[in-house]
């Protein structure tokens, strides 16, 4: 039996166990007992890097914020400051999840790196669909990133100030601010941003440029020139949206040529899908992408650190993107730490051994009423499997099963044992299986402390 491997101690998941009652689910997972780990961000500390990841702030609770702040040192808003988030309707903001997440990270001892402010994805209807002269377009861009770069000055470590001007033949991206204003749109965004915050690195970002190919080499050629005119730009974010089994064999000397003209370089969106389900194969394959993206980054002085697109695979922009894939970050989607966890921390210098696998179970109550409330326990495997399971919990306050389907669950006193049914008792590698019991409660209903073996 070990706790969660996820930078708590066991006290912090049991205060973790109250606060989670809102959320309705608890996990512990089997088996491998192993001491504490280094956090990510310690490593990483320790080699001058940063360890990030997107985050959503509404799920900055729980389990979830406690890995957020506990495991990374960098943290980028995926959403909540992008322009239709933050002005939804023209002269009408809203900072509410931006200015959440920037003051976790201050209270987390975190830096922030801004996401973005020149795209041409996620603008408001009103900005996107409008008709807009050259010098609107112009007057409407500087009031954007005056408006966002001042409000947060001096908060921000870094701001993507342009995302994705490219087209994958290095040809410019037609958009609302280049057909509009011509290339020069991102020299024009740069220098309002840097007159905004001049304390914060200023980057282009983009996909699709880690290996050297035409669209890296574009951004190559667009920094250099920037350079020599003497435009702000601190840095290039490779964004490394990757697929297993496939960082470039140039992504180093990719970093490099980037170092080598006077920028630094972040990895700003790391993650790495697979086809699903995951398997134990695939999930080693990940691992080793992982290590080898950390290994170039480590490997180049002016790389600043690596940045994952959401820590947790229940947090992951890729199902709902790519039909059939997934399993793309580092945690699975109940926060078990996977192969490539390890993989980051071994590339950061940590010397921890992975576990050879774990199951865990998930609690939640599906719905509560006032004498009676259902739940449901989800059992899921990475990296390990089962043939036959056994849950346990200890009922806190008094509350009695009266009825379990997927599962035989007998009760003695507050002690709960739910054992598999002829059909379910097998959970693969990368699969789960659910259950479902009602129960009596009266008073409070508190989330218990779940087992599985
Ligand atoms: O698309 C992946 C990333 C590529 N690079 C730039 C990043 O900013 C981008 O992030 C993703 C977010 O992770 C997604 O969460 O950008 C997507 C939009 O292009 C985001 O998806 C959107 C959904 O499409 C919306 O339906 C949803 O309302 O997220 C919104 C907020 O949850």
């Amino acid at each position: 039996m070990r706790s969660l491997r996820s930078g708590l101690s066991p006290a912090s998941l049991l205060t973790g166990a109250a606060t989670l009652v809102t959320l309705g689910a608890l996990l512990v997972a089997a088996p491998a007992a192993q001491a504490a780990d280094t956090p990510l961000r310690d490593l990483a500390a320790a080699k001058g890097k940063a360890i990030g990841t997107a985050v959503t702030g509404s799920k900055l609770t729980g389990t979830y914020g406690d890995i957020a702040g506990a495991q990374f040192n960098w943290l980028t808003p995926g959403n909540a400051m992008k322009w239709e988030t933050v002005e939804p309707s023209r002269g009408t903001y809203n900072w509410a999840e931006a200015d959440q997440i920037v003051a976790f990270a201050q209270a987390h001892n975190q830096q922030v790196r801004g996401h973005t402010l020149v795209w041409h994805s996620q603008n408001p209807g009103w900005l996107a669909n409008g008709t807009w002269t050259p010098a609107e377009l112009s007057t409407l861009l500087q009031d954007h990133i005056s408006t966002e770069v001042t409000r947060y000055k001096g908060r921000l470590a870094a701001w993507d100030v342009v995302n994705e001007p490219f087209n994958e033949d290095g040809t410019y991206r037609s958009t609302l601010w280049y057909n509009g204003l011509g290339a020069d749109y991102i020299a024009q965004a740069l220098t309002w941003a840097r007159a905004a915050d001049p304390s914060a690195k200023l980057y282009i970002n983009d996909y699709n440029v880690e290996g050297v190919n035409a669209k890296s080499t574009a951004l190559y050629n667009l920094v250099k020139s920037l350079k020599e005119r003497g435009v702000p730009i601190d840095g290039v974010g490779l964004q490394a949206h990757l697929i297993l089994g496939q960082v470039p064999a140039t992504f180093q000397q990719n970093i490099q040529r980037f170092a080598d003209l006077g920028v630094d370089v972040a990895i700003t969106e790391l993650d790495i899908r697979m086809q699903l389900p995951s398997t134990e194969a695939k999930l080693t394959q990940q691992a080793a992408d992982y290590k080898a993206v950390l290994d170039a980054c480590v490997a180049v002085a002016r790389c600043t650190g690596v940045t994952v697109w959401g820590f947790t695979d229940s947090d992951s922009w890729i199902p709902d993107v790519f039909t059939g894939y997934g399993a793309a970050t580092p945690y699975d989607e109940n926060y078990v730490p996977k192969p490539a966890y390890y993989a980051i921390a071994t590339a950061l210098g940590g010397t921890t051994t992975p576990p050879t696998g774990a199951c865990s179970a998930t609690y939640s109550v599906a719905s509560q009423w006032n004498t009676g409330f259902t739940g449901q326990v989800r059992i899921a495997c990475s990296g390990a499997a089962l043939s036959a399971w056994r849950v346990s919990w200890s009922f806190g306050a008094g509350q009695q099963i009266t009825q379990a389907w997927n599962a035989t669950c007998a009760q003695t006193g507050a002690a709960v044992s739910c054992v598999n049914a002829s059909y379910n008792g097998t959970v693969p590698n990368g699969g789960s299986v659910t259950f479902g019991f009602n129960a009596a409660w009266s008073g409070s209903n508190p989330v218990p402390v779940v087992t599985v073996g």
